[in-house]
């Protein structure tokens, strides 16, 4: 039996996930902290004996440079890199650039509305109106016929009706299953949440219970069929552990002073 092997992971800490902001499609670097977390994912990946034959990330700078800092790690910057926004993070509507905090706050420190938003399935944050110019959207862009299917804010069910059509076709079916290649994707905390749900068949309840910490890779290994062989699993599960402890948590309190 041939066993497919898909490597998903989050970006490392970014410079707003450390500042507490919401970020979406906003394009933010990662922070010190990130960098030696993607190096650190790179070096799991490694020590597993895990080669990846093509790398697939956003159009976003903080996925692009965790799978570049990865590849130069296992010494495989040669190989294909696929960049769609089809992988972005969800957009966070008007959200983005806000701090999480504040927005709780907003709320009326309503934990059970704050995490409606961050978790719920059909959570969306306030759109960005069509007359407002979304400082998200640039020129990476441009090559997209049809540019009115960009969001301007996205709940989770809106992010998979993006996603997984191009997941399904381009990535397991052409990549994984018809070349025999090992995948490795570099994607976002809510893209990988929208990943287990379908790869797991998660329902919509329980899905707000799943967080994804930063900078862990995950490994899913899927037969002809693309069914999973066993349970998906962390490479590395205590930093997981606490990764995924944080994300829960944030927003809830304010920052402390960086
Ligand atoms: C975070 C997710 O996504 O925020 O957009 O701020 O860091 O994976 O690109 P990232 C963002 P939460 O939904 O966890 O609050």
């Amino acid at each position: 039996q041939t066993v497919h092997k898909l490597i998903i992971l989050r970006h490392g800490e970014s410079q707003w996930n450390h500042e507490n902001k919401f970020c979406g499609w906003i394009d933010i670097n990662l922070s010190e902290k990130g960098k030696a977390e993607a190096l650190n994912a790179g070096k799991l990946i490694f020590e597993n004996g895990l080669k990846p034959d093509i790398l697939y990330t956003s159009k976003l700078s903080r996925s692009i440079e965790t799978g570049l800092i990865i590849l130069n790690r296992i010494n495989r910057i040669w190989i294909d890199h696929i960049k769609s926004w089809k992988l972005n993070e969800r957009h966070y509507g008007t959200y983005q650039g806000c701090d999480k905090f504040e927005i709780f706050k907003s709320l009326g420190q309503d934990k059970e509305k704050f995490q409606y938003i961050r978790r719920n399935y059909f959570g969306c944050p306030p759109l960005i109106p069509q007359d407002e110019i979304d400082i998200s959207i640039d020129d990476r862009y441009d090559s997209i016929d049809n540019k009115s299917q960009l969001p301007r804010g996205e709940s989770l069910e809106m992010v998979m009706k993006r996603l997984i059509p191009y997941f399904n076709e381009e990535i397991l079916i052409k990549h994984l299953l018809k070349r025999n290649q090992t995948v490795l994707i570099v994607t976002h905390g809510s893209i990988v949440r929208s990943l287990i749900k379908y790869l797991n068949n998660i329902n919509n309840d329980q899905i707000s219970n799943i967080n994804v910490p930063t900078g862990v890779p995950l490994i899913f290994e899927l037969d002809e069929n693309l069914k999973l062989v066993k349970d998906y699993y962390y490479l590395d599960n205590e930093l997981a552990k606490k990764g995924i402890e944080k994300v829960a948590n944030e927003g809830l309190k304010k920052q402390e002073k960086l």
